[in-house]
């Protein structure tokens, strides 16, 4: 497979002033005929071929102007259709036929049970019909849909549709005309027997807009909070980005098997069914607010990702990224901010410092890659999103914004590059990034060090942060960046006015115990005056900046930073800090096969954070949360490899310990949080059955009369939070009998919901037990189970390779083997799950006597007769 390369970009040829599609929908093919009105592109070289990108496609005709061609006028490969002499102005007639029921990637038009569904991006729509499928060529679409009446009564597309007409043969036919020039990867196409829920929004500007959420019959009473949240995003974008929706109708379609969670094509978005429907007996607090922001997530790409699109595939952060920003910053709006951050440092610090510590690790503008599936990655999506972030802190919220209004008022209707939207903020803020562009060029997580002095004399805090950055693949030596430092001092009785000696950069805020530092070189010291007492910095408030911090806390200054300080992400970290600590040192007792003894200060700390009803539930519930054996293992993986095994028992043991110091606090806590209102997904009520569920998993693991509390919440809970939480507890911590009986009794209970049904199958994948892998395998011939639906496949093997640690690690190496031959069946299928399946192999390198093994599954793989480009390029890589 070829590599495609950043800097070998070339304008395209020829640009598209409008096309013409129409699709013929049968049973067991599509014929599709298309009409390209081409010109030739100023800016391109005059004598630059036409190039239409197709796959996997039936050519049935091709004509220019009217005159069929004759096959020596074209060339054809399995991926390219040149025309060497093309006029500079005509119109291109294609036709081809395609088969969507028997397209299993899901990318493509495809079948998805009843319906019929598009996933265009990234490179999607060329096995739709030849195309300049490319996102830099944007045209005008007009899509006349034909199909049966009967089986297909809903036919839709992008944009505003004409009446439908019926035809012979009990066939009707529908005219979509979307008004707003795009690339071929936001095209949609749906048709099926949906029906849908309505309401309706108007915009600051006064236009009336249909909303509506197409489902199967039978999911008609999910849709509300996805409708809800759909208004509250229109009017957040309106209020906060000053961006108004642009055409009349808007519509949400929900599918069954798809490979995301949603795809924001124009006017028509499409969404994994697990990322749209939604009621209480059915989904989780987590499942409301996923929907919640991946609704709003595809909204906002209206304005940050097809108003103004990407001019290459090397640009993706420049809609993922900001996007992500915009829609972290409205679930923060929407809910608890604090918790929101924690979330998604959680994410982040887990996923992708992995990443960019691993072989995949890349920048968030990409150099070069093989295939594009491979790069919607946590980098390009995550650490994209923590960069625009760091912008937003460097400029203020009102330079930000007014940068934001620059970059969508200059490229309204074009497709740009990461380099456009820098260079909007800089123009709109007089703030120079030049040095902060390494952001976008530079892989890796830097490392920040951090040392204070206190002179009690001069009253003086000196405090020195020194960066680096570790090398990675192709990048062996990094520049200095720019780290925005936010910070506070904190003193015995709560945070100190902070006062930069004269000379020091660091922007003044309302709030004087707040600053945010400006780290641009290797090193550097910034001096703090009028400090009264010796003071514990809290760095990173907020986390400011997606970096490892170093810093020599003493457990008291922990222990004081928890309990006192104003930032709740610091609070919450130094938890973190604390629990990795004691974790290391049990890990380190349990090696040495000496007593285990746990600091009594944590446990201290975390019985006051029971005993006071005044904190925010939610956040008590995050920091009783110990951090997971999959980051404890990335952790370990600098320090001479991880044991999975001592990582395991480290972290249950330390649960017992606290579970069991604190049986009593756990009680009454969790008799405290009992409610008697109604379920609704709301941040308060999410943050209280959030801890009081914290609360019933320690007192599960504590022993008989916790799996009894567990048992009863199982048998009573009016909604699938507190059903699923409790099944969780007794499945991790409960008898067999009991288990398997919670266990059936859910399934019997909730056969009919696929969605449901997905969670009973995870809860089993990540099953800590001697015979959860086996019980995987079996489960793999369940009716329940379906290969062919990557939730599905997300639901059993995702979870067992990636939340059952000691199970996938196996020291007979049958984890590993089993998700081998799952990817080997899949990968012929399905290439893009199949390669994403794969990342927990490609850690390989960090695991103490595991390696070998993984590898050698690796190297099975690449041993396969046919490898897809997708998986290809991720064995090329960790394999390296
Ligand atoms: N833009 C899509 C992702 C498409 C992934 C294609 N393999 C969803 C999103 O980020 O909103
Ligand atoms: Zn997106």
């Amino acid at each position: 497979p070829k590599v495609i390369y950043r800097k070998e970009y070339q304008v395209p040829a020829f640009l598209l002033e409008r096309t013409e599609l129409t699709f013929e929908l049968f049973e067991d093919h599509a014929v599709v005929t298309s009409q390209l009105h081409l010109r030739r592109n100023p800016e391109a070289d005059s004598g630059a071929a036409l190039e239409l990108n197709g796959q996997e496609l039936e050519l049935l005709e091709i004509a220019i102007d009217g005159r069929e061609l004759a096959p020596d006028e074209y060339h054809r490969d399995d991926e390219l259709l040149t025309i060497a002499r093309a006029p500079a102005q005509c119109v291109l007639r294609c036709r081809t036929r395609i088969h969507p029921q028997d397209n299993t990637s899901l990318e493509g038009l495809y079948k998805s049970r009843t319906m019929f569904c598009t996933q265009c991006e990234a490179e999607g729509f060329r096995k739709i019909t030849y195309f300049p499928d490319r996102p830099d060529v944007m045209s005008v679409f007009d899509v006349t849909i034909e199909a049966d009446q009967a089986l297909y009564p809903v036919l839709l597309s992008n944009g505003n549709p004409a009446p439908p007409e019926a035809l012979a043969n009990g066939r009707h036919r529908v005219r979509w005309h979307d008004p707003h020039p795009k690339p071929a990867y936001l095209f949609a196409l749906v048709a099926g027997d949906l029906h849908y829920v309505e309401d309706r929004f108007r915009t600051c500007g006064g236009r009336d807009v249909t909303l509506r959420i197409y489902v199967e019959e039978k999911d008609l009473d999910k849709c509300a909070h996805a409708m809800d949240s759909l208004i509250q995003s229109m009017r957040w974008d309106e209020e906060t980005y000053g961006r108004e929706y642009d055409l009349d109708i808007f519509n949400i379609v929900a599918v069954d098997d798809f490979n995301m969670g949603a795809m924001e094509n124009k006017g028509l978005n499409i969404f994994n069914s697990s990322c749209v429907l939604c009621r209480p007996d059915i989904t989780t607090d987590a499942g409301f607010e996923r929907v919640q922001a991946i609704v709003a997530h595809e909204y906002f790409h209206n304005w940050s990702g097809n108003r103004v699109t990407c001019r290459d595939w090397f640009q993706l952060s420049l809609k993922e990224g900001f996007t992500v920003f915009r829609d972290a910053e409205f679930s923060a709006d929407m809910g608890s901010r604090t918790v929101k951050r924690i979330e998604d440092v959680s994410l982040l610090r887990t996923a992708q410092f992995a990443e960019d510590a691993g072989p995949m690790a890349h920048p968030v503008r990409p150099d070069s890659f093989i295939e594009i599936s491979n790069f919607y990655t946590v980098t390009i999506y995550e650490k994209g999103a923590e960069v625009v972030r760091m912008i937003h802190t460097l400029l203020g919220p009102d330079l930000f914004r007014q940068g934001s209004d620059l970059y969508f008022e200059r490229h309204d209707g074009q497709a740009v590059t990461c380099e456009e939207f820098v260079r909007a903020m800089e123009d709109a803020s007089g703030v120079d990034l030049s040095q902060f562009r390494l952001w976008y060029s530079q892989a890796g997580t830097p490392r920040l060090v951090a040392s204070g002095h206190y002179d009690a004399g001069a009253a003086r805090y000196t405090l020195t942060l020194r960066q680096s950055c570790p090398a990675t693949p192709g990048q062996p030596h990094k520049e200095p960046m720019t780290i925005p430092v936010a910070l506070g001092l904190l003193g015995t009785a709560g945070n100190l006015p902070l006062r930069l000696a004269d000379d020091q950069p660091g922007g003044e805020t309302a709030d004087n115990t707040h600053r945010v530092l400006e780290l641009s070189r290797e090193e550097q010291s910034f001096c703090f005056e009028g400090v009264m007492e010796a003071p514990v910095p809290a760095l990173l408030r907020g986390f400011s900046a997606p970096v490892t911090l170093e810093y020599d806390y003493s457990t008291a200054d922990l222990c004081a930073l928890m309990s006192r300080e104003a930032d709740g992400f610091v609070r919450w970290d130094a938890s973190q800090q604390l629990a990795l600590r004691v974790l290391s040192d049990t890990q380190g007792q349990l090696a040495a096969d000496s007593a285990v003894v746990v600091e009594p200060q944590f446990l201290e700390a975390l019985g006051a954070l029971l005993a006071d009803p005044d904190l925010d539930p939610a956040m008590v519930a995050e920091m009783l949360r110990l951090p997971a054996e999959g980051y404890l293992a990335e952790l370990a993986a600098g320090q001479g490899g991880a044991d999975v095994d001592i990582i395991h028992q480290a972290r249950q043991m330390l649960r017992s310990t606290i579970a069991s110091a604190h049986a009593d606090l756990f009680a009454d806590c969790y008799q405290r949080l009992v409610t008697s209102a109604p379920f609704a997904p709301t941040a308060e009520q999410i943050g209280a059955r959030s801890l009081r569920n914290m609360c019933l998993d320690y007192l599960a693991l504590d022993g008989a009369e916790g799996l009894q509390l567990a048992q009863s919440q199982f048998d009573t809970a009016t909604n699938m939070t507190d059903r699923l939480a409790a099944l969780q507890a007794i499945a991790q911590h409960g008898p067999d009998q009991q288990r398997d009986a919670a266990l059936a009794r859910f399934y019997a209970d909730w056969e009919q919901e696929t969605l449901v049904v997905n969670q009973w199958l995870q809860v089993q994948a990540a099953m800590p037990v001697a015979d959860a892998l086996e019980r995987v395998r079996a489960l793999l011939a369940h009716p329940a189970f379906d290969i062919r639906n990557p939730n599905k496949v997300r639901s059993l093997i995702g979870a067992f390779s990636n939340a059952n640690p000691v199970n996938f690690h196996r020291a007979d190496g049958e984890g590993y083997r089993l998700l081998a031959d799952i990817i080997e069946q899949l990968d012929s299928r399905n290439p893009q799950i199949a390669a994403r399946l794969l990342t927990p192999l490609t850690k390989w390198r960090n695991y103490r006597g595991r390696g070998e093994q993984m590898r050698a599954q690796l190297q099975r793989l690449a041993a396969m007769p046919t490898v897809s480009r997708d998986v290809y390029e991720v064995l090329d890589k960790a394999l390296a």
